[in-house]
């Protein structure tokens, strides 16, 4: 400990340059920071050098997003020295969490596939496997919401304004990045075609190293993170003219590509700078990897041996055009060859089947913008249409006519014609991987019969299915420690990396004493939200009702509306005195909606206008309560998930590719009401259904539903409480003075077709919401169902789910001889 102070002191004094006297939290929050990373910069070098040592098949998982929040906590606990900085920060006058505190989050991404990519590292980390995360070092993360008048708000997120302790800038190892230009053409020795691209526009792009520690095993892994800088400092031509401004322009041109996160999540919007960054990022780590592949061998056939790259949906399918490029242009590979490795190299994820989330790339863009990868596109799509007619032709499908071919061709074309002509990227994804999965069991199902049903029979190998999970050190151990305390003084620690030891709780949840303990942990955590939303937010929270959580992504699919429709009938039952047995409960609500996504944005305004009206009303807000937390991001999720013991997993069946925060709060133990949908399906058969709260049309029901002619007015009209419910969103009962103000949200409903199914699942979600109410009157059987729910979680760590990727997909082997013990 006296150790871990001296560096500290030290840090504050020459690497900040401040008095160690003048106790900034600040300084001093900065100062532990630098000295963890100290602790971790000499494993992160062992590891580094014993892949080359050990000669391992690297992983390199591609994600435009990662989601990783605050390190300082994580890493400490990862290194085993916690307690340790605690007392040492507690000798220095300081408490840990309140210098916790001082860390922004790191908001490099949007939601659930940006936080799945950092679950994933840190358990590439954990299990030793030899992988690195390639992303974008954006200088703006995700929008900091603030709800103002109700509505969402969205200010920059200047994370880097403060700087960002955890990382090395590597200033010195630039990449050239290029864009436009054109192709020259010219005949090889052999006389066969080659292809030159000469560039028109030059960026470079620096790599931002973070290191990612393994749980107690010395092994640290790099997530490497570009940021865009201009190749000219200044234009001389304009600075001795004397415009100056003219002649910072350029460069400031330039750097604008790594400058803001997309903040949409499964909306394309298309945009050009979007698609720069896309290849900004991709041909900078291509050429990372290949870098390092090329310091020890010659033949680039032997890459798919050595290298195996992830692509974390579509956002980096450009790499696969980009590696073709490389093999055909620079190392002068045919065709065949080039393609091979390729296709051995990729594997893809794909994590929605919304359509509108599947990303195209209009044809006139890419020819400007990146005229060789296009060309590529194209003879990729020749060469796969051939093929197409060749196995159509061929006896599985020799029933074929001519018209179903040609229906066929068209639909598995890399290009579309219609609206533009685009490139699909999710085709692109497809051909040019070896592996391409759904994230949960049903999605896997949806993606083989439905989205992608041709390419399933084309390669009926291809398509796999690995359930997503999360990582227990973050979203237990470091999120909930009275739980994780409570938990190892029955089971020891194993648990933590191995989370199948969770089931050594089940006997416990027959034991009143244990389930006493279990629900101080509860309460305990509760009380903490309890002073965290005093201090943000200013009201009192009753700890005694129920906490019953919505965080998420606002989006029509997540149906929040659906929520909020219980929550209106809650409040007219309650007002008309017909609720005497209601359980008394607070509602929360939290997400961010994409600033162009006018329908989240109308719902995040109406669960707010809901909230003003049912916390004021004196009549019933003893027994209901709702809470908007604004500014939903992973450390505020760490808070809340702990405290909460429902957990709304809404959507409608089939739409959520699989959830993950559905996991984070089973683990905490807090019991689910949701639809049979993505990943909860997957819970409910691990866990038992009868321990959660299950309702709704299935996924096939929806599809008969929508066949035989879904009329949302039928529910209206058939069900007097949503009627009345409808209508008053409708009128200005919840927005005095601006009549008409949600009507859009109810138009939709009803008038708009309810693409989501909000009013055929409505009964019968208050029909669970009601199970829900009784159950918790009886607080033994709740905590026994909540300790089942989390002893039964063990299949959902990412450790499995990582497990299964190297084993299935990479061919990737943990790095043996490992040590374990504290690495301080
Ligand atoms: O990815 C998560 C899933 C979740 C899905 C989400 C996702 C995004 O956050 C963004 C784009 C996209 O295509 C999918 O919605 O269901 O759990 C991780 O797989």
């Amino acid at each position: 400990m006296e150790g871990l102070k001296k560096d500290v002191i030290r840090h504050v004094v020459s690497s900040l340059g401040s008095d160690y006297a003048s106790k900034s939290a600040y300084n001093y929050y900065n100062a532990l920071a630098l000295a963890v990373r100290d602790r971790l910069i000499d494993n992160w070098i062992k590891t580094q050098r014993s892949y080359y040592d050990e000669k391992a098949k690297r992983v390199y998982y591609l994600s435009l997003e990662y989601l990783p929040g605050k390190s300082l906590m994580n890493n400490l606990h990862c290194l085993g020295i916690y307690e340790t900085a605690r007392k040492a920060m507690s000798d220095l006058g300081f408490s840990l969490e309140d210098l916790a505190e001082q860390e922004w989050d790191a908001g490099l991404g949007n939601g659930g596939l940006g936080r799945l990519a950092s679950c994933f590292l840190d358990s590439m980390a954990t299990l030793g496997i030899p992988g690195y995360g390639y992303g974008i070092r954006y200088d703006y993360g995700i929008f900091h919401q603030v709800i103002e008048d109700g509505k969402q708000v969205e200010q920059a997120d200047n994370w880097m304004r403060v700087g960002n302790p955890w990382a090395y800038e590597r200033g010195q190892h630039l990449f050239p990045v290029r864009f436009f230009g054109e192709v020259k053409n010219w005949t090889d020795e052999y006389g066969r075609l080659r292809h030159t691209w000469t560039a028109g526009d030059t960026v470079l792009a620096m790599p931002c190293d973070m290191l990612v520690p393994g749980w107690d095993n010395h092994h640290v892994i790099n997530m490497r993170l570009w940021s865009a800088r201009s190749d000219v400092e200044f234009d001389l031509d304009f600075f001795n003219t004397g415009n100056y401004l003219g002649a910072v322009e350029e460069k400031i041109f330039d750097e604008k590509i790594s400058k803001v996160l997309y903040p949409s999540d499964q909306i394309e919007e298309g945009r050009e700078l979007r698609l720069k960054q896309q290849y900004f990022f991709v041909t900078a780590t291509i050429q990372d990897i290949l870098r390092r592949f090329r310091k020890k061998h010659q033949d680039m056939t032997e890459l798919p041996q050595s290298v195996a790259i992830q692509l974390n949906d579509t956002h980096p399918a450009i790499a696969i055009a980009e590696l073709m490029r490389i093999l055909l242009d620079e190392d002068l590979l045919d065709w065949e060859v080039a393609w091979d490795i390729c296709v051995s190299t990729f594997a893809y994820t794909n994590h929605t089947i919304l359509p509108e989330a599947l990303e195209t790339w209009p044809v006139s863009l890419l020819e400007r913008m990146l005229p060789r990868h296009m060309q590529i596109i194209y003879e990729i799509n020749a060469r796969f249409l051939r093929e197409v007619e060749r196995v159509a032709r061929s006896e599985d499908c020799g029933q074929l006519c001519h018209r179903d071919l040609d229906h066929l061709k068209q639909r598995v074309s890399l290009i579309q014609e219609r609206p533009i002509k685009s490139v699909r990227m999710a085709h692109l994804a497809i051909i040019g991987s070896h592996s391409v999965n759904g994230v949960a069991a049903l999605h896997t199902e949806l993606l083989k019969a439905r989205v992608f049903d041709d390419f399933q029979r084309l390669y009926p190998q291809k398509i796999n299915n690995k359930t997503n999970g999360v990582t227990p050190r973050r979203w237990l151990w470091s999120a909930n420690q009275p739980l994780s305390r409570l938990i190892a003084s029955h089971i020891g620690t194993g648990f933590v990396r191995n989370l199948d030891e969770l089931t050594q709780l089940e006997p416990l949840a027959a034991d009143p004493a244990f389930r006493e303990a279990w629900r101080a942990a509860k309460l305990e955590n509760k009380q903490r939200l309890q002073a965290y939303i005093k201090r943000k937010l200013m009201r009192e929270l009753h700890t005694e009702h129920l906490f019953d959580v919505h965080i998420k992504r606002i989006h029509e699919y997540k149906r929040q509306v659906l929520n909020l429709l219980h929550v209106v009938t809650a409040y007219n039952r309650l007002r008309h005195g017909q609720a005497a047995d209601f359980t008394p409960r607070t509602v929360f609500f939290g997400g961010k909606a994409a600033p162009s996504y006018f329908m989240a944005k109308r719902i995040i305004h109406a669960i707010n206008a809901v909230a003003a009206t049912v916390n004021a009303d004196s009549r019933v807000n003893d027994k209901l309560q709702v809470v908007y937390l604004p500014n939903y991001c992973v450390s505020q999720a760490e808070r809340v998930i702990p405290a909460t013991e429902l957990s709304e997993q809404i959507s409608t069946a089939g739409m959520e590719a699989s959830g993950t925060g559905n996991m984070k709060f089973a683990l905490n133990g807090a019991l689910t009401i949701g639809t049979w949908d993505g990943a909860t399906i997957e819970m409910a058969q691990a866990i038992g259904p009868e321990l959660l709260f299950i309702f709704g049309m299935r996924e096939d029901e929806l599809v008969s539903l929508r066949q035989h002619g879904y009329n949302p007015m039928l529910y209206y009209h058939g069900d007097e409480e949503l009627r009345e419910a409808l209508d008053m969103l409708r009128s200005d009962a919840f927005s005095p003075g601006q009549h008409g103000l949600f009507a859009p949200l109810v138009d939709n409903l009803l008038h708009g077709g309810d693409r989501f199914f909000v009013l055929a699942d409505y009964r019968q979600y208050l029909g669970a919401q009601q199970d829900v109410g009784r159950l918790y009157l009886d607080q033994e059987e709740w905590t026994r169902r909540s300790i089942l729910n989390a002893a039964r979680m063990g299949f959902f760590s990412s450790d499995r789910a990582i497990s299964q990727y190297a084993r299935e997909i990479w061919d990737v082997a943990p790095m043996a001889g490992l040590q374990n013990g504290k690495g301080a």
